[in-house]
């Protein structure tokens, strides 16, 4: 019999023989035990999806270890964590991300191809983990990753959706949506963790109690539901420190329905329990129109809910005193998604601990920061009162009190200025009144940040300029990043190799600063030669799956322009569309002996609606029109394809970006908040068409104006332009616009409302006051472009000038000048 715990301990160690090796040969029986075993298939006989499995369940396996050493090394010290609440992840695929985080990924190729597989298809078999819109949820994903890679005690917490982003199908070129259940071959990554569930509740009415002698709340809710823990490992590169994305998801409660059951309606009480489940089924593909739905409003409660009951637990783990809280606990708040904590902290450490208000909202001030995405007022979430007074009422309650308290300190700090007040408090009176959730998050937070130099002017300047004035202090920049390990080492593998090459150290993949050591050599024919030819490989692999998806037939010799984004109005693909016709015109214009100076292209667009947002739609739609025009046209031939890459996601962009030689970021100054594919163009080595907005404004300072082609109204030209009273269309605008109200590409009825948002008079996204100079850089791009050595110079300068834009710069400035933590680096060698 086992005596002491310590002798369990040692007999348990000894039976395990340690941790898994990474020798060839044991993660081929890794493999195989895993095909035989977990996916249930026989060794012999296997296809490349069961091998998949079973490969990432090995990978699963080491990734659990160092979990467990990260969890228990971060319990022994205790340091102060950082908890990352986001409601939207953009993960995308896990593979090779994983073993090239671990440090392994040769040792399993080399294993696959003894037992006969390619890592590289293999890796292809993964479907995309997309539980998010666009760039705050890609945002998310980067960080993470920065932040076990830098040591950071850091969680992530978020919803486990079954439905993440919709597929994008095209069908005779508009765009159809169909329902993304990613799940339905289970997901290799993610451990269940069914004792880690916290009761979530909703509805119901709040009673006063006495309790010794004191007025207390309490809550009694109308519907309990259960939130299930899926713990998800996040590796850091070149370190053993593994962190957890922690999702939960609904599961029915069984504290509230036995009355149900007793009454004798079985088959009814079982059926409602399902509608638990339904609370993180799906996805919200609006990317940023904010709409006051009461589904999304509880899975806002039900993951902020989850979540701080898990962190308060943790916290008491250790602590018996909440004046420690904030010593121990940061909460990041990315963007107002997940804002009700605050009110939930709040019931927490008043209703429950009962702390009382003043001591707990002392607490509260210090332990919340809030980081904004948007620019305008308009995607501000709002939620009206009726909506929250029903679904959360004592949340309600405590939203009007912190207002209460607010208001009357901003009237001994301002006097009774009572349209500032009106514009400051938490409560918007009106039509329908309803909770601002940004100023809920600002008045709590002690910092908020804005996501590029830019966009940090603008919130105050603009948006929160009331909130400036009462508390410069808080207002900070941090601007976005993305990690290099994902978008060089990950998807640019021949990059990534030429570059360690001539810095002489693969040391750039945790440092990234290195990266300058590049420019030394940008002028150099021996880079510039190896440099070309990676492209030209990363070109081959997009040209062959355009040609997959669309049947189009590019040419290596073109030059590739890329816009991959979701498609907004302001992002102004219609822009480039224009420009796309006015450049066919001028081709079909020419006389045929001065084709031959045209400098070839390629234009590819991708990006999704929203499934509501009509005139994105119509865009999609015309860029089918345009293409089927132009790429069937024998006059134009090679000189100009236009091409739609349907279902943009992570893992497609991996592919797109490498093999981008151009790549377009127009949206209208000022509406940009930051921008972050730029970034992932510009480590690759892609050269940016762009206006100045949002990072833009950053990146011509790191690369200087010469190594990108920059046009358009800067941001404070904008207010003047729109106020003209009926904007001015070029010539080539208006004659471009005139081809698709003519009928030329087809659909006339159809494209009508979307010219409109031209030429009917507003013009509101200035693509008229905007096309002359969009026209000029495109003409400079192609002159560049003309020049092969020039070029590969400037591209050699934008990847060694991305070293800013990695969100390991980011996270480090959160850690430090807004977290306050420090790294806690599980110690070893591996
Ligand atoms: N962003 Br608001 C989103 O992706 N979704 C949103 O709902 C809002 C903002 C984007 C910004 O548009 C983009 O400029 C920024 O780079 C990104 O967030 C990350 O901060």
């Amino acid at each position: 019999s086992l005596g002491s715990d310590s002798a369990k301990a040692e007999r348990m160690f000894r039976l395990m023989d340690g941790f898994l090796k990474n020798d060839s040969i044991s993660l081929q029986q890794d493999i195989l035990r895993h095909v035989e075993y977990t996916v249930a298939r026989s060794r012999f006989n296997f296809d490349d999806f069961e091998a998949y499995q079973a490969l990432a369940h090995s990978v699963r396996d080491r990734l659990i270890e160092r979990s467990h050493d990260t969890q228990l090394y971060f319990k022994r010290k205790d340091p102060k964590r950082v908890y990352f609440l986001s409601f939207e992840y953009l993960m995308g695929r896990s593979l090779s991300n994983s073993v090239i985080n671990l440090g392994i990924r040769d040792q399993y190729a080399d294993a696959l191809s003894q037992l006969g597989f390619e890592f590289e298809v293999l890796a292809e078999q993964e479907g995309d983990a997309a539980l998010g819109n666009g760039g705050l949820a890609r945002l998310s994903a980067c960080q993470m990753d920065s932040m076990a890679t830098l040591d950071y005690p850091a969680w992530g917490y978020g919803l486990r959706y079954e439905y993440g982003l919709f597929r994008q199908v095209i069908l005779d070129g508009f765009q159809h949506e169909q329902p993304d259940f990613w799940l339905n071959f289970g997901n290799p990554w993610e451990t269940e963790r069914v004792h880690v569930t916290y009761p979530v509740k909703f509805y119901g009415v709040v009673e006063e109690e006495n309790l010794n002698g004191e007025k207390c709340n309490v809550w009694i809710p109308g519907e309990v539901v259960e939130a299930v823990a899926y713990d998800n490992p996040i590796p850091g590169y070149g370190t053993r420190n593994t962190i957890t994305l922690r999702l939960w998801a609904g599961k029915p409660s069984d504290q509230h329905d036995m009355e149900a059951y007793n009454t004798g309606d079985y088959i009814n009480a079982v059926v409602c329990r399902q509608k638990a489940e339904n609370i993180s089924s799906v996805l919200y593909p609006d990317d940023r129109s904010f709409q006051g739905k009461e589904l999304r409003l509880k899975q806002q409660y039900f993951f902020v809910s989850a979540s701080i009951q898990d962190i308060i637990r943790r916290f008491k783990e250790a602590h018996s005193n909440f004046d420690e809280f904030p010593e121990k606990v940061a909460l990041q708040l990315n963007d107002t998604h997940p804002s009700l904590a605050i009110a939930e902290v709040m019931r927490v450490l008043v209703d429950k601990e009962h702390l009382g208000w003043n001591k707990a909202w002392d607490i509260a001030c210090k332990i919340f920061s809030f980081t904004i995405h948007a620019v305008i007022a308009e995607g501000l979430e709002k939620i009206p009162v009726d909506l929250l007074g029903s679904l959360l009422p004592r949340h309600l309650q405590i939203i009007y009190e912190i207002n209460f308290k607010f208001v009357e300190e901003l009237k001994k700090r301002i006097g009774l200025d009572y349209n500032r007040l009106s514009r400051m408090s938490i409560i918007e009176e009106g039509a329908v009144k309803s909770i601002r959730m940004a100023n809920l998050a600002i008045v709590c937070s002690h910092t908020v940040n804005g996501v590029s130099k830019v966009h940090s002017e603008l919130l105050k300047a603009k948006l929160f300029k009331d909130f400036y004035e009462l508390w410069p202090q808080k207002f900070q920049c941090k601007t976005n990043g993305v990690t290099q390990r994902r978008w060089i080492v990950v998807s640019n593998p021949s990059l990534c190799a030429l570059i360690s090459k001539w810095l002489g150290t693969e040391a750039w993949i945790r440092d990234v600063d290195l990266l300058t050591g590049l420019r030394a050599y940008a002028a150099d024919p021996d880079l510039q030669q190896e440099w070309m030819m990676v492209k030209k490989v990363n070109k081959m692999r997009l040209a062959e799956y355009i040609e997959a998806m669309s049947g189009v037939k590019v040419s290596l010799d073109a030059m590739f322009d890329v816009q991959t984004k979701r498609i907004h109005e302001y992002k102004r693909q219609l822009l480039n569309i224009l420009g796309i016709i006015h450049r066919y015109d001028c081709i079909k214009n020419m006389e045929k002996s001065q084709r031959s100076k045209v400098v070839p292209r390629v234009c590819i667009i991708g990006g999704k609606a929203a499934p509501g947002y009509e005139i994105a739609k119509k865009i999609i739609k015309l860029c089918h029109a345009v293409a089927e025009k132009i790429n069937n046209d024998t006059d134009v031939g090679d000189l100009l394809k236009l091409v739609f890459i349907p279902d943009y996601n992570v893992s497609v962009a991996e592919l797109v970006i490498p093999g981008a030689d151009l790549s377009q970021h127009i949206s209208t100054a000022g509406h940009e908040a930051s921008g972050t594919g730029s970034m992932k163009f510009l480590m690759n080595g892609c050269l940016l068409l762009a206006t100045e907005d949002g990072s833009t404004v950053e990146i011509v300072e790191e690369i200087g104006a010469d190594n990108l082609f920059l046009f358009g109204a800067k941001i404070h030209e904008v207010p003047k332009l729109r106020e003209e009273v009926s904007p001015k269309m070029p010539l080539q605008c208006a004659r471009v616009i005139r081809m698709v109200r003519d009928g030329y590409f087809g659909f006339k009825d159809y494209f009508e409302s979307l010219c409109d948002t031209v030429d009917g008079g507003k013009d509101f996204y200035l693509l008229g006051s905007d096309f002359q100079s969009y026209l000029e850089a495109q003409a400079a791009a192609d002159k560049a472009f003309a020049d092969p050595n020039k070029w590969t110079q400037m591209s050699i300068l934008s990847t060694a000038g991305s070293g800013r834009f990695s969100s390991d710069r980011t996270i480090r400035d959160y850690a430090e000048k807004t977290w306050g933590i420090e790294p806690c680096r599980f110690p070893s060698d591996g």
